[in-house]
């Protein structure tokens, strides 16, 4: 897999600590020689994240909240005049109240609603809006999604009815940006304890759940979600854009 993305860069969204599924996707694309730019969130996030990419050369680090518009405009702002071509982007983050988790989703406030969506499924669109101008020879853009989006699953409420709008959004990206050879796709992983799933209420229910009935009979790790990105992000993908990709050891197959 070594070189696989060599010349490449691609910026990641959603870094939060060692944890984040998005540190799993990291350190793939650094071993396939892809130059990285990372976004955070937040002060508590910035020094994490400057420790965590000190042994990769060239990485880039911006601050972006996605409900912001000025700071998404100032990240593709800076990657244009810094790198001048994107060819990937990892869109790995969400966010719903902890009161919008728990209880029941027939509760779910207008606020708490609306909250979810901008972040979880809008901040995809926003960011590919401004991605795309910058994807000149072509590009791939990988989401982050849960099964929770395809069925009910218990718990998982307002961040399920998220993750639908983002597959949604995932696959119109796609149509509108295809005949630009630009590829959108998502990763449905299974279970990984991070910090937002920690958020989850049954969270450690879904991951026994998962581990006794999945095909495989286990969980995923973040190097198997970030092989795949990988994969999505290489030209190996080079003919799919639109799908959803379950790595979840096969439970998405399980009526
Ligand atoms: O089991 C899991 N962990 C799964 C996660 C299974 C399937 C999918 N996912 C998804 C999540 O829904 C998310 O979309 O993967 C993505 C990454 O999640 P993660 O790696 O589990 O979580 P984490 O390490 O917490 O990263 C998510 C980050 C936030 O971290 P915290 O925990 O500090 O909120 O999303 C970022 C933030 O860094 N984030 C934001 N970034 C920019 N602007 C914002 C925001 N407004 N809000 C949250």
């Amino acid at each position: 897999m070594q070189n696989l993305l060599n010349g490449k860069t691609i910026l990641i969204m959603g870094v939060a600590n060692e944890r984040s599924i998005a540190w799993g996707i990291t350190q793939s694309l650094h071993n396939a020689g892809a130059r990285l730019a990372f976004t955070y969130q937040g002060e508590r996030v910035e020094r994490r994240i400057k420790e965590l990419v000190k042994d990769i050369p060239n990485a880039i680090v911006l601050p972006c909240d996605v409900t912001k518009d000025e700071e998404i405009d100032q990240v593709f702002d800076t990657l244009e005049k810094e790198v001048g071509t994107l060819h990937g982007l990892v869109h790995s983050l969400a966010f719903a109240q902890k009161e919008d988790l728990e209880g029941k989703f027939v509760d779910t406030s207008r606020n708490g609603y609306a909250l979810a969506q901008d972040i979880s499924a809008y901040s995809l669109v926003a960011v590919t809006q401004r991605a795309r101008r910058l994807m000149k020879e072509g590009g791939s853009i990988v989401t982050m999604t849960y099964l929770g989006g395809e069925r009910v699953i218990q718990g998982y409420n307002m961040m399920g009815v998220a993750k639908a709008a983002l597959d949604s959004c995932m696959k119109y990206l796609a149509a509108d940006l295809g005949p630009d050879n630009i590829r959108v796709n998502a990763i449905s992983a299974g279970p990984i304890m991070t910090l937002a799933a920690r958020g989850v209420r049954d969270f450690t229910s879904m991951l026994k759940v998962v581990t006794e009935r999945a095909p495989l009979r286990r969980g995923v790790t973040q190097e198997e979600v970030g092989n795949t990105a990988l994969f999505l992000l290489s030209n190996l993908a080079s003919g799919i854009t639109g799908e959803i990709l379950h790595v979840d050891a096969g439970y998405n197959i399980l009526g």
